[in-house]
């Protein structure tokens, strides 16, 4: 009896953390005019890929809201086309980033690539300036999240590319990791979100490079030391392992491999300034209602509670 006890107070721990805030990643595909997104499984994929982080960030981001005098103008280049593109009197909702999406031929072997956009402002409201440059990260200054001593990265959300002559593999179930040929869509999505929430760009990233190596706590906790990073020092360097994987932020995947996010990677999220969430439960709630059926579902939450 001893042990139901155990495995109910866990399992209520992990309720309640399945119930904390939860980032929106929304999805735009208006400059996709490649149509590398026209098929529905791609865009399934990368949402799911979306879907990820969207319940394991939960850091409560301030709404960007241009208005009258304080105009917020997003800059970016074009996922289609590469060209620079500004969307003048942009918003974005609170707790919401914005992702512009779509493929061209990119060159070489390059299979994606992502960043966080740029920006403009005009304003007479100094806390639109603090609001929209910070979205409230940090100490709510611009100060917290850029320059050389930002530790809490924020955006409005940024521009993920993707290569249109690759020889893809789209999952049309990405819940199965099975054997196939070709360079895993899901995985590189994963890859490119990544860099879009600041891993290997942001400036609470290049903060705490030290000779070649990140020395984030979080990731140096996880990796048991500073981890070392590739030449250009925006990856793990070449076949860094989490929990006896690959990581997925290393500079590259093979073809036939799929690549989750490792507790590495999400360490390094946390590094930079975002709020990573426990894993969700995988358990409906409906299911806590049926008596001595929880006891087998105990023993799993608690071995990921204890692992995660
Ligand atoms: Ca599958
Ligand atoms: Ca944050
Ligand atoms: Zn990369």
């Amino acid at each position: 009896m001893e042990k139901i006890k155990l495995g109910l107070a866990a399992g209520l721990i992990g309720l309640a953390s399945s119930t904390a805030n939860a980032i929106t990643l929304n999805i735009d595909y208006s400059f996709d005019s490649n149509n590398f997104f026209s098929n529905q499984v791609r865009r399934d994929i990368f949402e799911a890929a979306a879907g990820f982080y969207e319940t394991r960030l939960g850091d409560n981001l301030l709404a960007i809201d241009s208005a009258g005098s304080n105009q917020f103008n997003a800059i970016f280049d074009r996922p289609d086309t590469g060209a620079e593109h500004t969307i003048n009197g942009f918003d974005v909702a609170a707790d919401t980033l914005t992702i512009f999406t779509g493929g061209r031929n990119l060159s070489g072997s390059t299979l994606g690539f992502g960043g966080p956009g740029g920006y403009s402002l005009s304003f007479t409201s100094t806390s639109f300036f603090d609001n929209s440059v910070s979205r409230g990260q940090g100490d709510g200054t611009r100060a917290s999240v850029e320059g050389a001593g930002a530790f809490d990265f924020a955006t409005w959300g940024g521009v993920i590319s993707f290569d249109t002559g690759s020889n893809w593999y789209f999952d049309s179930d990405v819940g199965t990791d099975e054997s196939f040929s070709g360079f895993d869509f899901y995985s590189v999505a994963l890859h490119e979100i990544g860099h879009l929430l600041g891993f290997g760009i942001a400036d609470s990233w290049n903060n705490q490079i030290v000779a070649g190596a990140f020395t984030g706590g979080e990731s140096v906790a996880s990796f048991g030391g500073p981890v070392a990073l590739n030449g250009g020092l925006d990856h793990w360097a070449e076949g860094t392992a989490s929990g006896g994987r690959e990581t997925n932020f290393d500079p590259t995947i093979g073809n036939g491999v799929r690549k989750h996010l490792t507790d590495l990677d999400l360490a390094a999220l946390s590094d930079i300034g975002w709020q990573v969430n426990a894993a969700p439960v995988p358990v409906p709630g409906a299911v806590w209602l049926f008596g001595s059926a929880l006891l087998g579902l105990m023993g799993i939450s608690r071995g990921r509670l204890a692992s995660a």
